[in-house]
């Protein structure tokens, strides 16, 4: 039903992005669009390029007086460090970075030419698209959120922002776990009739995709491994008022690949960056000699800024099986059949 392409380099002219499938009738207010973006860009421990950029998007088409029009959106977003031209040969490949597996893939001399696209920038393209899929959301009261649950093994913010200090002084990198919530899903996104179609595996493909995610898990995910069955589950009550709910959502909101009413609960871990000050052992791509990785600049953490992304990509995901459920071509048409299935599944 929805999809997306985005484009561009991380020094590049500009990031590019179109959003293809989003219905007719949906006001989008650029302004909340250029709020995600300023929150990817924050966050403790985020390095020189966030004071560099000022990350606004310019909506190319798609939309007539702020209107969708069903049509692609076409989304612009300027780099202000647009220096890939000048900048040097990247020789040294940077040990859990692209580098090595992407110059070999793609047969280049000059590691520069996988980096600048690896980069975690692309994210602000995604965020863009994201943000779209929010407003949309919010026409049916579904909300996605996310937070930082811990860095570098500290779950105090106090201690979180220590480690990061102690990362940034010995020129280190730091990881972390965050959490996002949707709620207001209604039940029956998704579906277990295929392997393509269950929620928790789309969901699960849009967070792993986002850069430096090593993990994700659903509701109580790993927590599962120990526990018997009668303690897992999620035992269905029902009331007139309510509907059906539940007293605990160990699922995460998702059962047998279909969103099941409750809060959809996605824990994430991202490894610590990749690019560090003090470089470890590599390789030199052109003499086979030892080296050591390319340094030029470096986020310390960017735990929260991913957790971002994820609301994005989770609200891409909850979008595009919302359109498939209720109808893709016009907000009245999908309003009216949600209203209606509401009060059939109540
Ligand atoms: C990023 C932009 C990049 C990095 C970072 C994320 O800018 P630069 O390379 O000019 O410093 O700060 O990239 C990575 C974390 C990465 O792994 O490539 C951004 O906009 O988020």
């Amino acid at each position: 039903m929805l999809r997306y392409l985005t484009a561009g380099e991380s020094h590049g002219k500009a990031l590019v992005a179109i959003l293809e499938g989003m219905p007719a009738g949906l006001k989008v207010d650029e302004a909340k669009i250029n709020q995600e973006l300023k929150r990817r860009q924050q966050g403790f421990g985020r390095g020189e390029r966030m004071q560099i950029e000022r990350d606004k998007v310019q909506i190319l088409s798609g939309l007539k007086k702020g209107i969708t029009l069903g049509s692609p959106i076409g989304i612009l977003l300027g780099n202000k460090d647009f220096s890939i031209e000048k900048l040097p040969r990247v020789v040294c490949p940077r040990p859990g970075h692209a580098d090595l597996a992407g110059f070999l893939k793609y047969g280049f001399t000059d590691v520069r030419c996988v980096l600048e696209r690896a980069s975690a920038r692309e994210t602000a393209s995604r965020v863009a698209i994201g943000a779209i899929c929010k407003i949309f959301l919010a026409k049916f009261k579904i909300e996605v959120c996310s937070r930082v649950l811990s860095i570098a093994g500290e779950i105090e913010s106090v201690a979180m922002r220590a480690k990061i200090l102690k990362a940034k002084n010995s020129k280190d990198t730091v990881g972390g776990i965050f959490e996002v919530v949707a709620s207001g899903v209604p039940c029956g996104l998704g579906s277990y009739v295929h392997s393509d179609r269950r929620l928790d595996g789309r969901l699960s493909q849009s967070i792993m995709s986002i850069p430096g995610i090593k993990a994700v898990e659903i509701g109580l995910g790993f927590g599962y491994a120990d526990k018997f069955g009668s303690v897992s589950h999620d035992a269905i009550y029902y009331t007139k008022n309510k509907g059906y709910f539940r007293r605990t959502n160990n699922a995460g909101g998702i059962e047998g690949g279909v969103s099941n009413g409750e809060d959809i609960v996605i824990g994430a871990c991202m490894k610590p960056i990749s690019t560090l000050l003090e470089p470890l052992d590599s390789v030199n791509i052109i003499t086979k000699k030892p080296g050591k990785a390319s340094v030029q600049r470096s986020d310390i953490c960017v735990v929260e800024a991913s957790g971002v992304v994820a609301e994005s990509a989770c609200a891409f995901v909850l979008t595009d099986a919302f359109l498939e459920k209720f109808g893709s071509d016009n907000l009245i048409d999908i309003e009216k059949t949600y209203r209606d299935y509401l009060k059939r599944s109540k």
